[in-house]
């Protein structure tokens, strides 16, 4: 198995290249990303290239000297940044995308691409949100995300090229920081709080949202698409969530470990519009009945983990 993963350097690149490795060994997994300064970093760790995924001639090049057969494409422009400039997002994460299906298509690869909770609105139901529901995001990554779950359903359908993917919630590390995401407040406030005590956000407090810990995600990021494939009814994408709270929620738990931390809330306009629009708590089943999901981490087990890595 030779994978490539493509937007390497991001919150979850960074931490799904040592789990690739881990599985299937060093050389075997190659980080691929736009940023020379994140290539010199994947660099200590991996075997990283250079990479434009909008360039499908690069791209083809890198797919092709490494001889790669499976992609995991990680190129996003995130929730909230999206709305600065939804041309540049859409161009980003559709070409990207097309990118990596039509090369897939080409060189007999599986294909990995992140799907998001982006994809529903206020439409759908909120509770429990099914697998199979209403999809009218009100935000590009949205738009982009529903347009990506249906490309790459066709692609299997029609050229039976092998793509799987999860609509992922809030994922929280400490590995690198997220980017222009509406969930990022989750990951923040750890670092704001152990540095100066104090956390300002953007969120408004009673906001519940999905949200994930980094080792979960990677083990969907695997099993996905080590599953047989006769499992699969769905393919893209799946709802997969371990837990569901409110900023409220979360900074109750962060005070349990350290009671002077002092939180504020200046809710952000575009943030809160976004997040109002989200489910509070999605319904993961079909995930767990077709391969197995079967997260371990909870809030309070992740604040505890997430406060003694950040230290
Ligand atoms: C975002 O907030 O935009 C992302 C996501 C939930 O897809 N973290």
């Amino acid at each position: 198995m030779n994978i490539l993963v493509v937007g390497a350097g991001g919150q979850i690149g960074t931490e799904l290249i040592p789990h690739l490795q881990s599985l299937y060994g060093e050389d075997n997994v190659i980080a691929a990303d736009l940023k020379k300064e994140n290539v010199d970093r994947l660099q200590e760790f991996s075997r990283a290239v250079e990479l434009d995924a909008l360039d499908v001639k690069n791209y083809r090049e890198v797919v092709e000297k490494f001889r790669i057969n499976r992609i995991y494409n990680l190129v996003a422009l995130l929730s909230a940044t999206g709305e600065k400039n939804p041309m540049l997002a859409w161009d980003i994460n559709m070409g990207a995308l097309i990118n990596s299906l039509e090369l897939s298509r080409s060189y007999n690869c599986s294909l990995f691409t992140p799907s998001s909770i982006g994809v529903f609105g206020h439409s759908t139901p909120h509770a429990g949100t099914p697998q199979d529901t209403v999809m009218r995001p009100n935000t590009i990554y949205g738009v982009c995300k529903v347009s990506g779950e249906l490309l790459s359903d066709y692609y299997f359908s029609r050229f039976g090229v092998d793509t799987r993917s999860v609509r992922f919630p809030g994922i929280i590390s400490s590995g690198a920081l997220p980017g222009g995401g509406t969930t990022d407040y989750a990951v923040e406030v750890f670092y704001e709080i152990l540095q100066k005590g104090k956390y300002t956000c953007p969120i408004p407090e009673n906001t519940y949202m999905d949200m994930l810990y980094m080792p979960d995600a990677l083990r969907a990021c695997t099993d996905l698409m080590d599953c047989d494939p006769a499992l699969l009814v769905h393919r893209n994408s799946f709802n997969v969530t371990a837990m569901s709270f409110s900023p409220k929620e979360l900074f109750t738990e962060i005070q349990k470990h350290i009671p002077s931390a002092e939180f504020t809330f200046e809710p952000d306009p575009v943030k809160s519009e976004i997040s109002a629009s989200w489910p509070d708590s999605m319904d993961d089943s079909c995930a767990r009945e077709e391969w197995g999901r079967n997260p371990e981490w909870n809030l309070a087990s992740m604040t505890k983990d997430m406060l003694s890595e950040i230290s």
